[in-house]
């Protein structure tokens, strides 16, 4: 495990936001309860091959009937913020029209819930469960989407609004864009370069339409979560590393922070079905005054420069680069365990975009988990009474989130704008293409008979948030 660099006890700024994430279709289940309407990881999900072992997340982690019991090991846990996702199809099961009262009263009832324990609430608007009808009119690759996203997120705020502050418009656009339509290694499975660039401005321009609608109602904060990473280029020059992070990073942070698209993009995206779709005044939409970028960092990415290379599935244009695999530790995902790069990643996010505000809203790992059955626990401390049975020894997540946590610590230090963690994820949840099989919770799921167990991390983290910061390494 990687440790950081750090060795002193580091102590957070106060008010600092310590907290867990999640996403509706991950974690909810009850795919068809209350007037639910399908989404594209539905359709996605039951076709063969797509998901390991053909999971779906129909059941998942029954947080739809178990928010209560998930939100009282929350408090247990100390956390201050929730980030969750709103599931679109609950709330109008056909993307548009007609709303689904049962669906918003769900939601309802998870934010009095975590109020109620003294936990904010951090909803996502868009965590990549498009509704099917939406997608079956052309989904992302369709103008009409973006306004059909901004109407839904006017609709959830108007029942939310009185009790909820920070509202994040999408969660990694660059993902639904480019795995969505381009790699199809998710939903809703397409293979289509030139969708998958309309796809990202249609999103980015989503995003504007909705924040725009969000701050004419009043919201107080409103942010944007992308997933971004260090690209690290071997061996010589930097031509590859620069497109990559256009690609990648650039493409979404230039339009949301200062209105326009980096050069290599329009480039890349003009060979690949043209710029018809980019009209007049978009990057003005695209480019509203937004509080918090939201960061999810997991690992940097590493390429080189290979003449003859073909282009990587999911990033168009990258004909020449390749995409090295990782030479150090690496998590149950095979992603490098790079903690350096959070730290590079915020002092630069800090330099470059410095009117925004920067919240960590996911950073975790995998890791093989065993579920060590045979003690009964009462979490030292408590969980509101509940005796824990069984114990989780994951001392190699506990040294992922130390790691990151100290770099997070050290960028705060170079002076980045770092207002708080959300940790990837509370509950063992369903990995999309993975399924059940990968493990990021900090709370192991039993999903067989959808037990909780706190991890030995969800402890540790109980203690970094109840001092504030981390011990001496
Ligand atoms: C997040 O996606 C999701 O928001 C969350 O739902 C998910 O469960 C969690 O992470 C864990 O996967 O250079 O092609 O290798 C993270 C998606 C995966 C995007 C790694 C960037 C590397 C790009 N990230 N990926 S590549």
């Amino acid at each position: 495990t990687s440790r950081g660099s750090g060795s002193s006890a580091s102590v957070f700024p106060d008010g600092f936001v310590w907290g867990a994430a999640t996403a509706a279709y991950q974690i909810e289940g009850a795919a068809a309860e209350d007037g639910r309407g399908p989404s594209i990881w539905d359709t996605f999900s039951k076709v063969p091959g797509n998901v390991a072992d053909g999971h779906t997340g129909d059941v998942a982690c029954d947080h739809y009937h178990r928010y209560a019991e998930d939100v009282r090991l929350m408090a247990g846990l100390g956390l201050a913020a929730y980030r969750f996702s709103v599931a679109w199809p609950r709330i109008l099961p056909t993307g548009a029209g007609r709303v689904n009262a049962a669906g918003l009263d769900f939601y309802d009832r998870l934010v009095d819930e975590l109020l109620g324990h003294g936990i904010t609430p951090y909803p996502t608007l868009y965590h990549w469960d498009l509704p099917q009808a939406l997608e079956d009119a052309g989904g992302w690759a369709a103008r009409d989407t973006a306004h059909r996203f901004a109407d839904f997120a006017a609709v959830v705020h108007d029942r939310l609004g009185d009790r909820v502050g920070t509202w994040t418009t999408l969660n990694e656009p660059w993902v639904a864009a480019f795995l969505g339509y381009c790699s199809g290694v998710h939903a809703p499975g397409r293979r289509d370069p030139a969708a998958a660039f309309r796809a990202a401005h249609h999103l980015l321009l989503g995003h504007g339409l909705a924040a725009w609608a969000l701050r004419a109602a009043g919201a107080a904060e409103v942010a944007l979560t992308l997933n971004l990473a260090p690209v690290i280029q071997s061996g010589d020059g930097h031509e590859e590393a620069a497109r990559v992070d256009a690609l990648m990073n650039r493409q979404f942070l230039d339009p949301a922070l200062r209105g326009r698209y980096p050069e290599e993009v329009l480039e890349i995206a003009a060979r690949h079905g043209g710029l018809g779709h980019i009209r007049d005044g978009d990057l003005a939409v695209i480019h509203q005054p937004i509080d918090l970028l939201g960061i999810n960092y997991y690992n940097p990415s590493f390429v080189s420069a290979a003449p003859g290379e073909p282009a990587n599935p999911a990033f168009p244009g990258t004909e020449g680069i390749r995409f090295d695999p990782p030479t150090g530790p690496t998590t149950a995902m095979d992603w490098p365990i790079e903690p350096s790069g959070l730290e590079t990643l915020l002092v630069r996010l800090s330099r470059d975009y410095p009117e925004v505000g920067l919240l960590v809203t996911e950073n975790g790992a995998a890791f093989d988990d065993h579920l060590v059955d045979d003690a009964d626990r009462d979490a030292d401390g408590d969980f509101d009474g509940d005796v824990v049975k069984g114990t989780v020894h994951d001392d190699d997540r506990i040294g992922y989130l130390d790691g990151h946590l100290r770099a997070a610590h050290a960028a705060i230090s170079a002076g980045a704008d770092l207002r708080g963690y959300l940790v990837w994820s509370l509950l063992d949840n369903f990995e999309w293409a993975y399924g059940y099989h990968k493990r990021f919770g900090i709370v192991y799921i039993d999903f067989e008979t959808q037990r909780r167990v706190p991890k030995d991390s969800a402890l540790w983290y109980r203690d970094v948030i109840e001092r504030n910061g981390l011990r001496s390494a």
